[in-house]
């Protein structure tokens, strides 16, 4: 089954622990959760990553060329910071889509840039967890009609 990678960045290992007037109460298991739910309902897999560590963001992004059906990635902070996720994910060929748990543009200005929306082909921002599982299907979705009809 074709499978759907979902990245996650610093400090989301803490959801749902800390500041939930920003990101919710809820953990990153019931974001895994709810990804692994909206991406078997489009027919795929998903395979769910968190680091602290850039290389380890860009090993995954690597090993997802010619092998994963999509990429949903929350870079967290080094969404505004890193060029090196950027050009990872430029060296990637299949669809990507961006998510933010909060509104960061009603945040401060540094969080108002993201390197990887120059790559990202979607990107969803204040919408909760929730976002996960709309980029989810928005993944699959241009997966889909990345193959074509069967
Ligand atoms: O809104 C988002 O999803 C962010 O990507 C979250 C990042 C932040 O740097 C971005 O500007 C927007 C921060 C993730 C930190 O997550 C925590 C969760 C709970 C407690 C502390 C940090």
């Amino acid at each position: 089954m074709p499978t759907i990678l979902v990245l996650n960045g610093p400090n989301l290992n803490l959801l749902g622990q800390r500041e939930p007037h920003l990101y919710g109460s809820e953990t990153l298991a019931d974001v895994e959760a709810l990804c692994t739910r909206k991406a078997a309902a489009e027919g795929f897999k998903s395979k769910f990553h968190q680091s602290n560590r850039e290389y380890e963001l860009i090993d995954w992004i690597h090993a997802a060329r010619g092998t994963m059906a999509g990429i949903v990635i929350n870079p967290a902070a080094f969404t505004h910071t890193s060029v090196a996720i950027l050009d990872a994910l430029n060296a990637y060929e299949g669809p990507v889509v961006e998510v933010h748990i909060s509104n960061v543009h009603k945040r401060e200005a540094f969080r108002h840039h993201s390197y990887v929306s120059a790559r990202a082909d979607a990107v969803i921002v204040g919408a909760g967890i929730q976002g996960y599982g709309f980029a989810v299907e928005r993944v699959a979705h241009l997966a889909h009609a990345l193959r074509g009809p069967k």
